[in-house]
């Protein structure tokens, strides 16, 4: 469990709950899936949410993923507030219902459950940030999954092959269950799925692919693809009054989400890493900013829909 004072954080099981309320309140707005099962065997949950969720309509779709970093529960957070915002506003938002009744919105609330559970095991935070399978031939845990896609994978420098660091990229591209299971749910909604985020904290910065390389146009990336990427980033963090800047300007990465995403299937990508700017409270901030900082990024989020199509 959270520790005490930080109980308006959800565990995977309170996480769980509030989706089943949610689509029980809404069954004809949302659904629950699995894209797949963790390394300890925890479903990776997947929420549809359309009007006749049911029908397949042909709109197009959009992705919410969230905590690929095991610490990073803000972020767990803001794909459940997206769930609610968008199910429970739907009868009396104008706005909400023509985004819903256009597009098929996915929300992933937890990539990493093994990782996020295990960070709050112990009665304190753990400051874990990767999955929690072995490495095989080392007394290491974990494997930075946002190191672990396959475009590009171990090419640039942006990770490490020791498996005791922070961002080991994993044996092979796609070694890890998690990272498996959510490009194969994408794989299969490939070319439908038209635009994404991948919610982190932090540092309150929108940024937009490639990562593993500096350059802002590449094989892969046209001048006016880049444009699009830069501009919607760009309009996105005018809502929201984050840092807008390709993801290499941070620093290389490479294996992360978003240059797979572009890379692999042309989608409009983007990373947001949530509140604070800084290590005070960093990865940890109280339960009282949670409603502030996941309303904070609702513009950016209609924005984003919108641009699916
Ligand atoms: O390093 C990451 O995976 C992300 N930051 S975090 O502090 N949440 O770990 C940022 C990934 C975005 N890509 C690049 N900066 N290239
Ligand atoms: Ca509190
Ligand atoms: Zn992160």
């Amino acid at each position: 469990d959270f520790p005490a004072g930080d109980e308006g954080y959800h565990t995977y099981a309170e996480v769980t709950a509030e989706l089943e309320k949610a689509v029980a309140n809404h069954p004809d707005l949302a659904a629950l899936s699995s894209v797949g099962k963790s390394y300890e065997g925890r479903e990776l949950t997947a929420v549809k949410i359309s009007d006749h969720v049911s029908a397949d309509e042909g709109e197009p779709e959009v992705l919410f993923t969230c905590n690929q970093h095991a610490r990073e529960h803000l972020t767990t957070e803001m794909c459940l507030h997206i769930v609610q915002r968008l199910t429970s506003g739907y009868a009396t938002d104008p706005n909400i219902r023509s985004l819903v009744d256009g597009h098929v919105i996915w929300v992933i609330p937890n990539v990493n459950p093994d990782g996020s559970e295990f960070d709050i095991s112990g009665g304190g935070y753990q400051y874990w940030r990767k999955n929690r399978r072995p490495v095989e031939g080392s007394r290491s845990v974990g494997t930075d999954l946002n190191r672990n896609w396959g475009y590009k994978w171990g090419c640039c420098d942006g990770s490490s092959t020791s498996p005791s660091s922070e961002t080991y990229r994993g044996p092979s591209a796609f070694s890890e269950p998690e990272t498996r299971a959510v490009s194969r749910f994408v794989d299969s909604r490939a070319p439908r799925i038209k635009a994404h985020i991948d919610f982190h904290t932090y540092a309150e910065l929108v940024l937009w692919p490639f990562g593993h390389t500096k350059d802002d146009t590449t094989e892969g990336m046209t001048a006016e693809e880049n444009a699009r990427l830069r501009d919607v980033g760009q309009r996105m963090a005018a809502t929201n009054g984050y840092t807008a800047q390709q993801s290499s300007d941070l620093y290389l990465t490479d294996g992360d989400i978003n240059d797979w995403m572009w890379g692999s299937h042309k989608i409009l990508t983007y990373t947001f890493e949530m509140y604070p700017t800084g290590p005070f409270p960093g990865f940890y901030p109280p339960d009282e900013d949670i409603a502030r900082e996941t309303t904070r990024n609702d513009a950016a989020v209609d924005i984003l829909i919108g641009e699916a199509r």
